[in-house]
C-alpha cells in the first residue's frame, strides 16, 4: 500500500519546515521497513524487534528528550507526528515507541537519579536497551491507586513484591519502571517509582497468552518475588502519591491521541483506493452514493482529529496543555479510529478481513488503545469531573 495522505484542511502549511522533514523521514521509513513485514509479523504474533536498533538511528525513542541524554530534542508536535507515523504502520510499533519514550524514558529523566539518566538514557534512545512501565495489576487496571504490589523498606535498600498485568514491552525489556506501595495496602500515598534492571533475581515475564489484538506486540505479566534493590533504584523525584505515574500517562496519552489520527488515515487511505478500484454493478463502487458517503464522514472525522492534536501539540510546545485536554483528544481520537477502521474494513467487503489489506489488522489493534492508557469510559469520567467537580469513579 502506498501512503497518498488525506490532509483536507491543509494542515501540512501549519506545520514548520523541521515538523514536515520529520513526519516524512518516519513516514518513508514505515513505507519501506514496517509495511513489507507487518502483515507476517501480525500473523506470527511477534514484534519486530529487527526494527529497534533502526528506531534509535532515527531518532524516534523519547525523540522529545534532551540531546544531552542521546535523545533528539525535538518539540512535541514533532514527536506527535512521528507516533501519527508510526501508527499508520501498526499500533504495536507505536505502543513500542511510546511505552519506551513517555513510560520509560520520560520518568527516568523527570523523577530519576542523574545516575539513572546516564546509565540508561543514551542506551534506550539508541535502541540498545528496552524498557517498559509496570503499573496495572491483575485486580488494579482503571484504578492503580488500589495495588498490591509492595516495596519493603529493609537496610541499604528495598524488597520488590507482586504481580503486574498486560505489560507492554515485558518480555524483552532490559530495564522496567516499576510502581509499588512502600506503605499500608490500599494507600495511595506511598506509591513510588523504581527502577528495576530486569535481570534481578526474583523478577521474571511470562508473554500474556490468547491475544486477538495488538499481535505485532509484546505484553506480559512481570512477576516480582524478594526481588532485592540498592536504595539507589528508587526514583528519588517520585513524591509518595499516583501524580508521578499520572504524569507518565499524560505523556504516552498525549502520544496516542497523535497515533490514532495516523491509524484511521492508513484506513481511509486503504479504503478510497479501493473504492476507486473495485468495480460492482458495471462500475467503481466510489461511484456509489453509500461508499461515498462512508468516505465523506471518514475524512470528516479524521480532519477534525489533524487539528485537535495539532493544537493540543501546540498548547503542550507553549507549556499550557492540560491532562483534561489530553483526556479528551486520547478519548475522542481514538474512538474516532475504531470506527473508521470498522468502515474502513467494511467497505472492503471479504477482501477487508485479510492480512494482505490492513483496516482489520488496524481496528483489531484499536480495540488495546480504546482501552490501555485510561479506558474511553475512564476519560469521560475524568472530563466529566472537570466539567462539574463532582467525581463519579
Ligand atoms: P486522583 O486523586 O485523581 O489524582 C492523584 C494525583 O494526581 C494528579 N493527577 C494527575 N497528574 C498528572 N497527570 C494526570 N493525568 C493526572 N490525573 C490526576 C491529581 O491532581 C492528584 O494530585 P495531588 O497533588 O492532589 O496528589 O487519582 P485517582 O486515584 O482518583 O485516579 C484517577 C484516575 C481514575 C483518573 C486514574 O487512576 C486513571 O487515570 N486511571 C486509568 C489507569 C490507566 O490509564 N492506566 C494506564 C496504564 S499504562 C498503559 O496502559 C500503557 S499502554 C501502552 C502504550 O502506551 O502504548
Ligand atoms: P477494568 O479497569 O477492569 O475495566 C473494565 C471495564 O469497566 C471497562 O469498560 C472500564 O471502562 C469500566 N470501568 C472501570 N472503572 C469504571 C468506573 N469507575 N465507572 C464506570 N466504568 C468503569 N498497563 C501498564 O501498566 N503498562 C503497560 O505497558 C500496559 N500495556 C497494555 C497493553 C495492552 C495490549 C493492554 C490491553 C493493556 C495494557 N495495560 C498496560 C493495561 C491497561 O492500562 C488496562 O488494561 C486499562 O487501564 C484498563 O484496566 P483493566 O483492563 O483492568 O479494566
Amino acid at each position: 500500500m502506498s501512503f497518498e495522505g488525506v490532509d483536507f484542511y491543509d494542515v501540512d502549511s501549519l506545520l514548520s519546515e523541521e515538523e514536515r522533514m520529520v513526519r516524512d523521514t518516519i513516514r518513508q521509513w514505515v513505507e519501506d521497513r514496517v509495511m513489507p513485514i507487518i502483515g507476517e509479523a501480525y500473523i506470527q504474533r511477534r514484534f519486530p524487534k529487527e526494527l529497534i536498533p533502526e528506531m534509535g538511528e532515527l531518532g524516534m525513542l523519547g525523540a522529545n528528550l534532551p540531546e544531552e541524554y542521546g535523545c533528539a530534542e525535538l518539540n512535541n508536535v514533532a514527536y506527535g507526528l512521528i507516533n501519527q507515523e508510526l501508527e499508520r504502520g501498526d499500533s504495536g510499533i507505536r505502543s513500542f515507541a511510546s511505552v519506551q519514550g513517555s513510560l520509560v524514558m520520560y520518568p527516568i529523566f523527570a523523577f530519576g537519579s542523574e545516575e539513572h539518566r546516564r546509565e540508561w538514557l543514551p542506551r534506550l534512545a539508541a535502541g540498545e536497551a528496552v524498557g517498559c512501565f509496570g503499573l496495572t495489576e491483575p485486580d488494579y487496571g482503571s484504578n492503580p491507586a488500589g495495588m498490591i504490589t509492595t516495596a519493603r523498606k529493609v537496610d541499604g535498600g528495598w524488597v520488590l513484591n507482586g504481580t503486574k498485568m498486560w505489560i507492554t514491552n515485558g518480555s524483552m525489556a532490559d530495564v522496567a519502571v516499576v510502581w509499588a506501595q512502600t506503605g499500608e495496602q490500599g494507600d495511595a500515598k506511598s506509591i513510588r517509582g523504581f527502577v528495576v534492571p530486569t535481570d534481578t533475581p526474583g523478577f521474571t515475564a511470562t508473554d500474556q497468552k490468547g491475544k486477538l489484538s495488538l499481535l505485532a506486540s509484546d505484553t506480559s505479566e512481570l512477576h516480582m518475588e524478594d526481588v532485592e534493590l540498592p536504595d539507589s533504584a528508587l526514583m528519588p523525584n517520585t513524591t509518595s502519591g499516583l501524580k508521578h505515574p499520572l504524569l507518565c500517562l499524560t505523556q504516552a496519552r498525549y502520544g496516542i491521541a497523535w497515533g490514532a489520527v495516523g491509524s484511521a488515515m492508513a484506513c481511509f487511505d486503504e479504503a478510497r483506493s479501493y473504492a476507486k478500484e473495485r468495480v460492482m454493478f458495471g462500475e467503481p463502487i466510489g461511484a456509489k452514493q453509500i461508499q461515498q458517503v462512508r468516505l465523506a464522514n471518514m475524512m470528516t472525522h479524521i480532519t477534525q482529529a489533524q487539528l485537535m492534536v495539532l493544537q493540543l501539540g501546540r498548547l503542550k510546545d507553549k507549556g499550557t496543555m492540560t491532562p483534561f485536554q489530553v483526556s479528551m483528544a486520547k478519548r475522542a481520537n481514538v474512538s474516532m479510529a475504531t470506527d473508521v477502521a470498522r468502515e474502513a474494513r467494511r467497505l472492503l467487503g471479504g477482501n477487508g478481513i485479510l492480512v494482505e489489506y490492513h483496516s482489520m489488522r488496524h481496528m483489531a489493534n484499536l480495540e488495546s488503545v480504546y482501552t490501555y492508557e485510561g479506558t474511553d469510559d475512564i476519560h469521560a469520567l475524568i472530563l466529566g469531573q472537570t466539567i462539574t467537580g463532582f467525581s463519579a469513579f
